[in-house]
């Protein structure tokens, strides 16, 4: 069996990296190849400087879930590791593209390169695919608003809070995922009870307070969320918390899996001289998700 082969970290699976697994799904139905997407579950890039934390846009499995419902033929992953980083293009070429991978046909993205230091770029990847006889396909940045979509555009919206342009990139919600976690209960004394919900350190949590829909089950709520460290309450060092008050909403969840899907950025959280204070924001932070909600439509149950 010979592939169509896309190779990238993909990490976001943006416009940019579906345009690129779209056009290889494509290329192998025309050859009469299979398509095969494989990715770089950690970024190379993060692998050499130790990032671990606050860093992924998607998680290895949620990549794979996006790259899948673009309906590849395989989609897998190629662990990068100090084996992979010391090899050579030319070897990285030959052991990998078309050894272990078996390619008939190779598509990358415009800033794609392989081997020791990045050596082989755009050009070195397509003469090696002439000299070995396969088909070879530069699929060009997606741009949005005068910026080439990429992977880094994107953390730094998200860290910015900036989930709208974030998700304009994506092409999908900005989601993040977790158990539910018990917190001291301070939200429930002031009225308004929080699921805290535990993410993966890796991913990337846009700070602020947005309106958003946490899906529970099968069922999706609408919510206002706080991602911060309550400065007003308890200054929380290191990790900012994530937090979902959902409206019209009763039951306990503690221990359940949910997703949170960020929408709409209210305002960025700020300390507050009173708890009263607190209070009256966040009154004012849920009038305005009701009327995001009414505009966008309700959640489907
Ligand atoms: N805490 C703050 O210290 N400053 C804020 O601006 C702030 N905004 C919030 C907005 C919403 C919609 C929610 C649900 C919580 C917010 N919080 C904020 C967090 C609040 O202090 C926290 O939910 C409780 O302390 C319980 O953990
Ligand atoms: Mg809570």
């Amino acid at each position: 069996m010979t592939f169509f082969l896309a190779m990238g970290t993909f990490d976001g699976v943006h416009l940019g990296h579906r345009r690129m697994i779209c056009a290889a799904v494509r290329e192998a139905l025309r050859r009469g190849l299979k398509s095969r997407i494989v990715y770089f579950p950690l970024p190379p890039k993060f692998f050499f400087s130790g990032e671990k934390e606050n860093c992924l846009v998607t998680l290895p499995d949620e990549r794979e879930s996006l790259i899948k419902s673009l309906r590849p033929d395989l989609a897998e992953p190629l662990v990068f590791d100090r084996e992979l980083s010391s090899m050579g293009a030319a070897e990285f070429f030959s052991s990998m593209v078309l050894g272990r991978f078996n390619a008939g046909g190779l598509c990358v993205g415009p800033d794609f390169a392989v081997g020791k230091g990045r050596e082989g770029h755009i050009d070195f990847l397509r003469s090696a695919s002439a000299a070995a006889g396969i088909a070879f396909k530069a699929v060009p940045f997606s741009r949005r608003g005068g910026h080439k979509i990429s992977s880094s555009l994107i953390r730094a919206h998200l860290r910015a809070g900036a989930v709208g342009e974030a998700n304009r990139c994506l092409g999908w919600e900005y989601s993040a995922s977790g158990p539910v976690v018990k917190g001291a209960g301070i939200g429930r004394k002031l009225g308004f009870p929080t699921a805290n919900v535990a993410t993966d350190p890796a991913k990337i949590l846009p700070p602020g307070i947005f309106a958003a829909r946490v899906h529970v089950g099968r069922e999706t709520f609408d919510a206002v969320l706080n991602v911060g460290s309550r400065p007003t309450v308890a200054s929380l060092g290191g990790r900012l918390l994530l937090e979902a008050h959902l409206l019209d909403f009763s039951r306990t969840i503690y221990g359940r899996r949910v997703r949170v899907t960020f929408l709409k950025h209210l305002r960025p959280e700020r300390k507050f001289s009173s708890r009263e204070s607190l209070v009256t924001h966040i009154r004012a932070d849920i009038a305005a998700a009701r009327r995001y909600f009414a505009g966008a439509g309700k959640a489907k149950p």
